[in-house]
């Protein structure tokens, strides 16, 4: 199998990657990524002489119709991801996440290729604390920021394109992601990182709001679930029961480094700050047969704090910008 893998020098992308050359030797890869601030391509190094790596932009129509007329599956991780910087600037996040998913479809649609959309748990906006439901593949779309705005738009495009054109795709939904090689402005690395700087970690608000959290390594199994067995047209919502508040998260992370509990501060909230996600993945579960293989947050917080200690090299050179940003936020 040829796979189109967009995205792939990210967090998730390159977990994937990484995944699909352990697990996978007949599936041949290739990796689209414009090496955004988010992007690097040493996530992939480990990897970089089993794949073929090709630096561009999914909003580059010609580049993308060559790319996706060449291969037999498109899974597409590309996006503008981190929140903070959506209520700074928002333009990047309709461009890549709208158009860039535009583009893709249309190319998929005309070689009638296989796609994939990977998508957010943010699309059906927040729940409150003591709400006994959680998110299912019916839950409404009510995204809040302009991220999950535009990724619930990307998701729309995709049931549109099937719907209306008959393209074979699927998507799924998940919660949020922790692991190795993902940025350090995302909450958990940068506590980790923080901490190793002997910097206080930083949380947002009174620190009550709940994410459900899963490893990388079990979104991406979800993931080639869906791709070998998923239904066309289908969405299935991928989570593993890992609902934690922040400032919990935080504790953790200090008692796993050997600081006290309180060493940490609170600062000014994010501006329309979800409360909580929770996903009800049962659909994938059943129908897929999928389950998660880190059962224990602890455990894979554990792993993740060691990965971060022992591959400063991968994320130093990314702090100071990431934290000089923040300062701007006042967070
Ligand atoms: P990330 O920001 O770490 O990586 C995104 C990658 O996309 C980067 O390598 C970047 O260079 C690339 N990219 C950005 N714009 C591009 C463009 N125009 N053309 C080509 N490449 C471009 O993001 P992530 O956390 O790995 O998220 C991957 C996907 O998973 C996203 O679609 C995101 O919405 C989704 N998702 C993330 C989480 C999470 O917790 N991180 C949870 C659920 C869903
Ligand atoms: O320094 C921080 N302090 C803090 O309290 C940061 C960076 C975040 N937070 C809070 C905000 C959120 O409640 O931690 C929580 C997690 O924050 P992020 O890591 O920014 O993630 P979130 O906004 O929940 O979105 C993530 O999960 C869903 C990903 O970034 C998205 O791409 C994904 O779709």
């Amino acid at each position: 199998m040829r796979l189109l893998v967009t995205g792939g020098a990210g967090f998730i992308g390159s977990n994937f990657v990484h995944h699909a050359v352990r697990d996978r030797p007949d599936v041949q890869i290739t990796v689209l990524d414009a090496l955004t601030y988010a992007g690097d391509e040493a996530s992939l190094a480990p990897v970089a002489d089993k794949i073929t790596f090709v630096q561009g932009d999914i909003t580059d129509a010609d580049l993308v119709d060559r790319l996706v007329a060449a291969t037999d599956v498109v899974v597409h991780f590309a996006a503008e991801s981190h929140n903070d910087n959506s209520l700074e600037n928002p333009w990047p996040f309709v461009q890549t996440n709208v158009i860039g998913t535009y583009t893709l479809l249309e190319a998929v649609r005309r070689h009638d290729k296989r796609y994939h959309h990977i998508s957010t748990d943010e699309v059906y906006g927040d729940l409150e604390l003591d709400d006994p439901d959680r998110f299912t593949p019916e839950t409404p779309y009510n995204p809040s920021s302009p991220y999950s705005s535009t990724k619930a738009a990307s998701d729309l495009l995709v049931r549109a394109w099937v719907r209306s054109f008959g393209v074979r795709a699927t998507i799924s939904n998940c919660s949020n992601n922790y692991g190795p090689y993902q940025h350090v402005e995302k909450f958990i690395p940068r506590q980790i990182t923080n901490v190793i700087d002997g910097v206080r970690p930083k949380l947002y608000g009174t620190g009550e709001n709940v994410r459900d959290w899963i490893h990388v390594e079990d979104h991406n199994s979800a993931v080639w679930a869906i791709i070998d067995g998923g239904r066309i047209g289908e969405t299935y919502l991928i989570g593993a029961d890992g609902e934690m508040n922040n400032k919990d998260v935080i504790e953790l992370i200090l008692e796993l480094t050997g600081q006290p509990r309180d060493a940490y501060d609170l600062v000014s909230d994010r501006p329309g700050h979800d409360m909580r996600y929770a996903i009800d993945s049962s659909k994938l579960r059943t129908e897929l047969g999928w389950a998660p293989r880190f059962s224990g947050f602890r455990d894979g917080l554990a792993a993740t704090v060691a990965w971060y200690q022992a591959n400063e090299a991968w994320w130093r050179p990314q702090k100071d910008a990431t934290e000089a940003k923040y300062v701007q936020l006042g967070r």
